[in-house]
């Protein structure tokens, strides 16, 4: 549940995103109507001062248990850390100026894929295109450390890999071909 919560394609994230805009919309509207009302009262300025200090202990309160909370919940679902027990394929990426290497180059349909994603030289940016051409993952290829990047490959055809991090004069000429063949 909670995985699924920070998918972006799933309908709960949406109505999650939704629910939080919402309430800070209201929040927004709620303190300018207030600022509004006050505006109008003639009030003292150590009254003011008294005011604001007695106000900013509650107020950190507000954002240590708020912030807290927020930490909490989603330090565990943190994206960059697949489960590759789960994968059903491992792909093992080198990105170099100015090619990279993909092996295998191709998994069948449905599969849970981890990418291994390392550089031979410079920083690389590993980009991956579905054959309608979006992007549907992106991860830093670096010398001398290996990130993970999972995506489920469900639907049949040509994937684009491109670089998106800049690492020299072709640059642009840095992309390669992944295939997803039916099941
Ligand atoms: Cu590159």
């Amino acid at each position: 549940m909670g995985d699924a919560l920070l998918d972006p394609s799933y309908d709960g994230f949406q109505i999650a995103v939704a629910v939080v805009f919402a309430l800070i919309a209201v929040s927004l509207a709620l303190f300018f109507a207030f600022a509004a009302r006050q505006a109008g009262r003639e009030m003292s300025l150590e009254a003011v001062t008294e005011a604001a200090y007695r106000a900013r202990p509650l107020w950190l309160a507000f954002l240590a248990i708020v912030l807290g909370t927020i930490v909490c919940v989603t330090l565990f679902f943190t994206p960059y850390r697949p489960d590759t027990a789960a994968a059903s394929a491992t792909v093992k990426v080198v990105g170099g100026q100015f090619y990279w290497t993909m092996d295998p180059k191709s998994v069948p349909a449905g599969s849970d894929v981890i990418f291994e994603v390392t550089a031979a030289d410079v920083n690389h940016g590993f980009g991956v295109y579905n054959p309608t051409g979006q992007l549907i993952g992106n991860v830093q290829a670096m010398p001398g450390y290996t990130n993970d990047l999972e995506l489920s490959l469900d639907e049949p055809g040509t994937y684009l890999v491109s670089c998106l991090e800049f690492c020299g004069l072709k640059h642009h000429d840095m992309a390669a071909e992944f295939e997803v063949t039916e099941e």
